[in-house]
């Protein structure tokens, strides 16, 4: 599969630690905690700590303004010269805090032009935004779909929060999925590099994330993060899913084998926190307070 890539893209993911295997033992990534508020409720999730869409559960990050943001990523680059994306995860969903989002995109554009820029999304505001991602050149986006049925997500979604609108059940979970299968099809149309994240939950989506993932390949998805949820009582109180197991590392592996036939498996993932800084395998993110960088506030 690694051969039919074509050139352009390769020359994208080739140091992304995240969307390329060999990439990520060799560069460094880190995460800008600027967007708090999220415009959806996923079960899984503890709104006290980092989005569960990419973070293990449990964690806080340091909250920045887009400013600090700036400094921080100075200070990083100057520190790890390994580094190569930037990226923003939270701790809600970036695209809630679409302000704050993309002023930070802009400052770390203008001032840090090599560095490739980097986004991960509940995807439903995702269509909205995609001609200014493309602006400020953001190259790589990461959109979380745990399901395509609405069902399912009834299951998986307490609530959106959707054009001054609160939904629940089926009809929050189509629109949901309406909204992000327009957004994948959009990145698409510009030449976005997509990932698409799905946190698999045993009895509830596993059996339908090989199809998940043809519909993936339809809408050409470059990779696919089939992510363990993780549940034990020490990651925090979830909002829902009370009692709910975690998977199986035999579970996972097969899951990933069923749908790596349709799309690329990333299988090195980390779930990292929103602030995290480094390579993968390490989080440097205690060296960067921000106090330490800018004490003044
Ligand atoms: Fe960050 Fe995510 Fe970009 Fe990577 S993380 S926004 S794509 S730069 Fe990477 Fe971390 Fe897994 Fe995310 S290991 S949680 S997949
Ligand atoms: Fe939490 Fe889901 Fe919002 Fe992420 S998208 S912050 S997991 S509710």
């Amino acid at each position: 599969r690694a051969d039919a890539t074509p050139a352009g893209v390769k020359q994208k993911v080739i140091n992304h630690p995240c969307y390329s295997n060999d990439a990520h033992h060799k560069y460094a990534r880190m995460h800008l905690p600027v967007a708090p508020a999220c415009n959806i409720q996923c079960n899984y999730c503890n709104r006290k700590y980092d989005c569960a869409n990419e973070s293990r559960p449990g964690v806080v990050s340091e909250l920045l303004t887009p400013k600090q943001a700036l400094l921080k990523a100075q200070a990083v680059a100057k520190a790890i010269p390994q580094l190569s994306v930037i990226g923003i995860a939270g701790p809600g969903d970036p695209l809630a805090n679409p302000v704050r989002t993309m002023e930070t995109l802009a400052l770390i554009r203008a001032a840090m032009p090599d560095i490739k820029l980097c986004i991960s999304t509940n995807g439903l505001t995702l269509v909205d935004h995609v001609d200014e991602l493309l602006k400020l050149g953001v190259d790589h986006v990461t959109v979380t779909i745990n399901t395509l049925d609405e069902v399912i997500a009834a299951q998986i979604y307490k609530w959106i929060y959707f054009e001054g609108r609160r939904y629940e059940g089926v009809e929050a979970g189509r629109i949901l999925i309406q909204r992000q299968m327009e957004g994948i099809a959009a990145l698409a149309k510009e030449g976005i590099l997509t990932k698409v994240n799905s946190v698999m939950i045993p009895g509830i989506n596993d059996g339908h994330l090989p199809e998940l993932s043809r519909e993936l390949r339809r809408n050409k998805v470059f990779l696919h993060n089939i992510m363990p949820l993780i549940s034990k009582p020490e990651h925090g109180t979830f909002f829902g899913l009370v009692g709910q197991r975690e998977p199986l590392t035999t579970e996972l592996d097969e899951v990933r084998e069923l749908a790596g036939g349709n799309v690329s498996q990333m299988k090195h993932c980390q779930q990292c926190r929103a602030d995290a800084v480094g390579m993968l395998e390490e989080d440097r993110s205690a060296e960067f307070s921000i106090e330490d960088i800018n004490p003044e506030p």
